[in-house]
């Protein structure tokens, strides 16, 4: 099996860790991008061999890393995908980047590839690398999976290249979504813009092509974050913040993401402002902790945010501040995911609120790392693909609703233990029978036995 990523192969989250053990169990290539910039894009991936995995990592051009990867990846499909019109740029020499880097990296992959191989191909980097496949005479199965959401037809159609983009689409074998509502957009998008059909099964006719797409929401290695929040480092981080910040009973919020707009970091901070404007009962005792780890900063959308967050983050102290308390710490580095998991057992309440997210897996951390006998509250936007499968445990808020998060914070500072033990009871079932390991086996058995799951159980 070959996996494909544009990500750097050695990153270290959890999703990295989860498909390396898909490839681990039947050994297979994992093929993408190095996280490396070369003078000029290389001609042949760099390989190295780990167990029964065989990495072969390909550089990109300083000119490839910006127009394909900087450009249109993230400063048009990104924002697209995620609503954000807005901030999107449609660049005709970011498109032919795109496109080139895709097509070099079907030539590269390519020889590597036997005719029976099973090739899996993730996120909006390589959208095209299916049909690249397919150009150069690949007859194995291939899936794709998109982290992010699939926006509106509507949204999608503002892309100059909309239709390149959806047949590409329309070239994989089976196509996967997070939620059964990005799975219905994607739908809407063929019917009403191709005039494709959907069959009862979930089968997808269009332009000649037949194909399956499915819901497929992924998950996290639950036992593996557990065992982490029992780690040395992860008890270490949480004494750090009983010394350091809570003076003995003051409780804490936490909130934890990649910088990024689509996090909703600003409406998170506003709530907090709220929460201490509203209820002035908390006023000293409690502290928001906001980790955000710096993401794109060559992007000048991530540099204003950047801006923005700090400077709210000091009005909301400059009113909010007595000597001898500081309610919000803002802290822009990344951390070890073994603190992190230390962190979330301390904290009171896990604030998760993107404003469009293809699932986010900060919330399901939050819920792993809980003490089962005194568990803290996940307050959770309902614009995060996690929403419909952690809805009967967390506290689901608008993030756009200042007023109402901000109560939605006071309750769960305030909730009982019984019923704090009894929602995050029905959330830890929901991440334990949904984590990594079942994701990737429905999808890949769906792939090879070309089935279809709408995940409705799941997700309804
Ligand atoms: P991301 O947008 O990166 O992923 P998310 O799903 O929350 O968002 O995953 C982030 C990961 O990075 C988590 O494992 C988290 O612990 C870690 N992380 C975040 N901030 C950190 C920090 N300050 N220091 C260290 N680690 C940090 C994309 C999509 C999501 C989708 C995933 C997986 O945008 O919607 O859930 O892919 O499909």
């Amino acid at each position: 099996m070959t996996q494909i990523t544009a990500k750097k192969a050695a990153s270290a989250g959890g999703l990295a860790v989860g498909l390396h053990a898909a490839l681990k169990d039947k050994g297979g290539i994992w093929f993408g991008w190095s996280g490396d910039i070369a003078e000029s894009g290389a001609e042949k991936p760099r390989l190295q061999r780990s167990g029964n995995v065989t990495y072969a990592l390909v550089d990109l051009g300083r000119e490839e890393y910006e127009g394909y990867y900087e450009g249109f990846a993230n400063r048009s499909l990104w924002p697209l995908f995620h609503y954000r019109v807005d901030l999107a740029s449609f660049e005709h020499d970011w498109y032919d980047a795109y496109r080139a880097v895709n097509r070099r990296f079907a030539r590269l992959l390519m020889p590597l590839l036997k005719p029976d191989d099973t090739v899996w191909v993730h996120d909006y980097h390589l959208i095209p690398l299916g049909r690249e496949l397919r150009r150069l005479g690949f007859e194995g199965a291939v899936g794709f999976f998109l982290h992010i959401p699939f926006p509106a037809s509507e949204i999608f159609v503002s892309l100059p290249w909309d239709h390149e983009l959806g047949q590409d689409l329309f070239a994989y074998d089976l196509v996967g979504f997070q939620t059964p509502t990005d799975l219905r957009q994607f739908q809407d998008y063929v019917r009403h813009e191709w005039g494709g059909e959907i069959e009862d099964d979930g089968t997808i006719r269009v332009q000649g092509r037949r194909f399956k797409a499915g819901a497929y929401p992924i998950g996290i290695d639950v036992d593996d974050f557990v065992a982490m929040g029992r780690t040395l480092e992860a008890q270490r981080g949480a004494e750090r913040l009983r010394r350091a910040l809570l003076n003995g009973n003051r409780k804490l919020i936490i909130g934890v993401d990649r910088l990024d707009y689509s996090k909703g970091i600003l409406e998170r901070l506003r709530a907090f402002g709220q929460l201490l404007d509203d209820f002035p009962e908390h006023e000293k005792g409690v502290t928001f902790i906001q980790i955000s780890a710096p993401s794109r900063e060559n992007v000048q959308e991530y540099q204003d945010l950047r801006h923005q967050v700090e400077t709210l983050s000091g009005h909301i102290n400059g009113i909010h501040s007595e000597a001898d308390w500081v309610p919000l710490h803002y802290i822009n580095r990344n951390h070890p995911r073994r603190t992190l998991a230390g962190f979330f057992h301390f904290s009171q309440i896990g604030l998760v609120t993107p404003l469009r997210d293809g699932m986010n897996l900060v919330a399901e951390e939050y819920v792993a790392a809980q003490n089962p006998d005194d568990p803290g509250v996940l307050v959770l936007s309902r614009f995060a693909g996690a929403a419909p499968l952690l809805a009967d445990g967390a506290l689901i808020v608008n993030p756009h609703d200042t007023r109402s998060t901000a109560l939605a914070l006071h309750q769960g500072l305030t909730m009982p233990q019984a019923e704090r033990k009894e929602r995050w009871r029905s959330m830890f079932a929901a991440i334990k029978a949904n984590d990594i390991a079942s994701w990737r086996m429905k999808f890949l058995s769906d792939l090879q036995k070309g089935q279809i799951s709408t995940s409705e159980a799941v997700m309804t």
